[in-house]
Formats: C-alpha cells, structure tokens, sequence
C-alpha cells in the first residue's frame, strides 16, 4: 500500500498527521502545494479544497482526525482507548483542538489590537479549560500517548515561534499545559513534524498580511 500525503508547508492539520506517520515510523511520500494557487489536480481530488489529503493507493481520504485514526487502526491502533467512552472522548478533545487552532490563526491574521485581543482570549480560556482537564501526565490521557497528543502537538508547535516572544500558553496559570507542551516540543516527530524553513514562512505571511503580532514581536 501507498501513503502519499498533500500538505501546505504551514498548515498545522497537515503537521497532526506527519507526526503520527512520524511516530509511529510508516512510511510516506509528501507533496507541498501551495494554496494561493492551488493546481487544479488537487482542486479536483480534494473535497473541500484543504490539505491535508491523504492518497492511499488511488484512495482519497481527507480530514486531519480521520487520517490519523485511519493510520494508526491500520498500524495495531494503540493510539487510540479502547473504551468506547474514552475514545469518544478523544475525539471530542480532537475537535476541541481544532477549534483552537481556527482562534490561533484568526490571531495570527489580525491586523489590529482589538481583534487580535479578543482571539488571544479565546485561546487562553480555551488552554485554561485542558489544563483543568489534564491529570498528572505525562500526556493528554495519563501514561498512554494518544491521538490527542498529536492533535494538540501543531498547536504548541505554531505557539512556540520565535523562541516563545508570541506564546499564549502563561507557565504560573497553566502549568500543565506548560509542561505537556514542552514535553511534545521536544519529541523528534514533533520536531521534524515542519520544514526548515517553517518559522521563515510562518513571518513572511505575518509581514504579508500586516499582523498585529508583529508589533508584540517588536514591543
Ligand atoms: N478540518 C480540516 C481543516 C483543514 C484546513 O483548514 N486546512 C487549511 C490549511 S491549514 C486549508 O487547506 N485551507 C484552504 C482553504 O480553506 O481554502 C482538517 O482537520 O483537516
């Protein structure tokens, strides 16, 4: 069987599933497109016209959570409870994980105080309520690293640029997101989940677009 996947060199849904591929050592190929202009076999395979897409032989799968529950069942599925209840909500967590990553690129796209204030907030009550979810560790779900891991990990990686000058996550209120966060930062899937040159095309479109982190940056 074949896994080719179709990814946007900063989209953070094509990052969750790199790094279960990553984690879990299948092997991939990979195609960067790029959405500004968007080639037209990718306009016609793509449903909703978004990365990530995953070719599995002539196949086409989309969405990033059902990807990554595609290829960790086809690979033992320990990335996911057994219990139907706990694997729910895993899942539910997932789509939580998702909506923040919308409030972190509309933060990211603000070009102004006020509504770049007001997605920072969202962002912020949003982390307070997984660290009240969290236990002692050391991931999502206690001992068993999940899919929720690697849901969350683009997060924390997009949170992390510049060395942490634009994060969201505060280590006195949020300490066990702090640390969970650490933790996956420093995992090499999670590591080698971007390109290169990721942090470099992560400014060049906060420049394009007049971001409003960009005056924080320079505060
Ligand atoms: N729910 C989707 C979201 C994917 C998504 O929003 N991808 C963005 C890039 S990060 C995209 O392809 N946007 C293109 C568009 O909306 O036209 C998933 O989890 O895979």
């Amino acid at each position: 069987m074949s896994l080719h996947l179709i990814s946007f060199k900063t989209c953070p849904f094509v990052q969750r599933a790199v790094i279960t591929l990553k984690h879990k050592n299948i092997d991939f190929d990979i195609t960067y497109i790029d959405l500004a202009d968007p080639p037209d076999w990718f306009l016609e395979m793509s449903p909703l016209e978004k990365v990530p897409v995953l070719k599995v032989d002539d196949e086409i799968l989309f969405e990033s959570a059902v990807i990554n529950e595609y290829l960790d069942e086809i690979t033992g599925g320990e990335l996911q409870p057994k219990d139907p209840l706990a694997r729910a909500k895993n899942r539910a967590w997932i789509e939580f994980a998702s909506n923040m990553l919308g409030n972190l690129y509309m933060m990211k796209m603000s070009k102004d105080e006020e509504r770049y204030t007001k997605y920072r907030q969202a962002l912020v009550n949003q982390l307070q309520r997984v660290e009240k979810h969290l236990g002692d560790g050391p991931w999502f779900n206690g001992e068993e690293f999940s899919l929720a891991d690697t849901a969350f990990a683009p997060l924390f990686r997009h949170d992390s640029v510049a060395g942490g000058k634009l994060s969201v996550i505060d280590p006195a209120t949020m300490p066990k997101v702090s640390a969970w966060a650490e933790r996956l930062l420093s995992l090499p899937e999670v590591r080698d989940s971007v390109v290169d040159e990721f942090e470099d095309l992560y400014f060049a479109v906060l420049e394009k677009n007049g971001s409003y982190s960009l005056n924080r940056l320079a505060a």
